[in-house]
């Protein structure tokens, strides 16, 4: 039995809470606090802190994920170090309805580098808000990532729906295993 910590990094808006509140089997430890921020004023809530929240899958043998949202400003990118630790799998979150998602999502490619690059680093993209913008479509998501040489499906999600966050992160359970077999094997 093992337990997997998960880092889930993306801009501000891009469903981190709302993801680990909608999967989370214990209460949620999150945050969040009203918005003091002019730059994101369209979100009453903002992360300062972390999310905090826990998911097991039956492939995962009785281990579980442990999910760890990253506050999304930069001004709290210190905190990105600290929660670095340890990390078996990186869930990135886009938000398809900004106004540059993909150079958004370069921001935290840039960030995460050395952590991303570790091998056998499970990492996967979640990409939410198709419903408001169909584009950058999946083709160009995983042009981004190729280009950055980052190996990661890309998952498209509704944060808010329970069975679309369980599919994502069931994605990521069966890479983890995948990837986990491979470094005991070595
Ligand atoms: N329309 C739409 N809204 C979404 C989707 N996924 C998440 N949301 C909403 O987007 C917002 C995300 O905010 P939040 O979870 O606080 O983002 P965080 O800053 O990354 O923690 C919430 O209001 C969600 O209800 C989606 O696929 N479509
Ligand atoms: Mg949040």
């Amino acid at each position: 039995m093992q337990d997997y910590k998960i880092l889930v990094v993306g801009s501000s808006g891009s469903g981190k809470t709302t993801a680990i509140s909608t999967i989370s089997e214990i209460d949620v430890v999150n945050t969040d606090v009203f918005n003091s921020d002019y730059e994101n004023l369209n979100k009453e809530m903002t992360t300062v802190g972390l999310d905090y929240g826990e998911v097991t899958f039956p492939v995962l043998q009785g281990g579980k994920l442990r999910l760890y949202g990253a506050p999304g400003q930069q001004r709290f990118s210190f905190v990105w170090q600290a929660l670095a630790s340890g990390v078996a799998g990186i869930v990135l979150l886009a938000d398809n309805s900004q106004e540059d998602p993909l150079g958004e999502l370069q921001y935290y490619l840039q960030c995460f580098k050395t952590l991303l690059s570790e091998t056998k680093k499970t990492v996967l993209l979640g990409v939410v808000k198709t419903d408001i913008s169909p584009v950058p479509d999946k083709a160009a998501w995983q042009q981004l990532l190729e280009t950055f040489g980052v190996n990661a499906p890309v998952v498209i999600l509704d944060a808010r729906e329970y069975e679309s966050v369980q599919t994502m992160l069931l994605t990521l359970s069966e890479q983890l295993l995948k990837d986990n077999h491979g470094r005991m094997g070595k």
